[in-house]
């Protein structure tokens, strides 16, 4: 079987970006692929993090990602700093990195610029992801659009060390998801919907109550025509709400224009609402069932030994490679 390798920050609560960009995607390809899920919270701290509510974060997440449907039978789910050869191999991968190449990272330059005390390992955090995804020898990368730069780097990264040492690495590929690749922020439909996002009233969380749900959705912005047509320039906000209903109840764009033709701004937000309220429903449910369970627990000590078991023999591989250490 192939190998998939995804990583998701606990940096806030998972979106219904994250869910249709990414979650999503995973449960089906489970099936399909020996698939590894990494919760990155070394990433998460390339910016500051409150202790308290990182901890939350981490395992607020690992019950979701059991919620959404990941199968510990299937797939190997993780926390990254519990299995330290991610520290490790990033550690190798920043050796073999350019300065230039990562400054030119689009992520860095939108969490860097015009900001004061931006800490070094904004700046790498491409090699340490490259780490993550080598580690596993993995073939497929199944990430939301924003993350291709960063792939792209990873398979550059990969390519060097394999010339420049041994071939010992697996080059990876990125996967795209189909449809709704990129979902927007409600109130700003230019900008990616983004769990860090200040601004609470731009994001759905797979955590919201129906009334949240109601509230945010009659509050996005759209445009002043009152038509539901797609048209992602000149009516971003409305095409935005198309592209979340027709990715949740899986029908097309086209027939959701149609069942919305005559139908007015306020019914249609009503209409995309339910939707998302339906859908979150049976999720929310198992998640609470296991957010304080002593099964969560074990599975992400499984989880990390599963992992720690690959990696290790990865990292071994990139040492001798390179001439760390004694032979072993
Ligand atoms: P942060 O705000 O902390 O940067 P984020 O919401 O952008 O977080 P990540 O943890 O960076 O999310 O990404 C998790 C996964 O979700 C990635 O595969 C990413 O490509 C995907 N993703 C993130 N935002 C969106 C979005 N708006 N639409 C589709 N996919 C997304
Ligand atoms: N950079 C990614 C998170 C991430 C990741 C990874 C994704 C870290 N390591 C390895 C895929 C594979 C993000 O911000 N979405």
């Amino acid at each position: 079987m192939k190998r998939i390798f995804s990583g998701v920050q606990p940096t806030g609560t998972v979106t219904l970006g994250n869910y249709i960009g990414a979650f999503r995607q995973f449960t089906t390809l489970q099936d399909e692929y020996d698939c590894i899920f990494c919760i990155v919270d070394q990433h998460a701290i390339t910016v500051p993090q409150d202790r308290l509510e990182l901890r939350k974060n981490i395992r607020s997440l690992a019950a979701l990602y059991l919620a959404v449907g990941i199968n510990p039978d299937k797939a190997i789910l993780f926390i990254q700093s519990e299995v330290p050869a991610h520290a490790q191999a990033g550690w190798m991968m920043q050796c073999i990195s350019y300065i230039g190449e990562l400054e030119r990272m689009t992520q860095f330059k939108d969490k860097s610029t015009g900001k004061d005390g931006v800490s070094a390992s904004l700046l790498t955090y491409p090699p340490l992801m490259a780490a993550d995804i080598i580690l596993y020898q993995t073939d497929f990368v199944p990430v939301g659009d924003d993350q291709k730069q960063h792939v792209e780097l990873t398979r550059d990264l990969t390519e060097r060390f394999n010339k420049r040492y041994n071939d010992v690495l697996t080059i990876p590929e990125i996967r795209l998801p189909k449809n709704g690749a990129r979902i927007k922020a409600l109130q700003d439909p230019l900008k990616k919907m983004s769990k860090s996002d200040p601004n609470k009233k731009s994001t759905i969380s797979l955590l919201d109550s129906p009334k949240e749900i109601e509230k945010k959705i009659k509050s996005a912005v759209t445009d002043s025509e009152g038509i539901v047509s797609f048209d992602v320039e000149n009516k971003p906000g409305v095409s935005n709400l198309l592209t979340i209903e027709a990715a949740l109840t899986g029908e097309t764009i086209e027939a959701l224009v149609t069942k919305y033709n005559g139908v007015g701004y306020g019914n249609f937000k009503a209409s995309v609402a339910n939707a998302i309220i339906d859908h979150l429903k049976p999720i929310q449910d198992r998640y609470e069932t296991l957010l304080d369970s002593e099964e969560l627990d074990t599975i992400l000590d499984q989880g990390a030994d599963k992992a720690q078991a690959i990696a290790s023999k990865t990292l071994r591989k990139m040492e001798n490679a390179m001439g760390l250490g004694r032979k072993r």
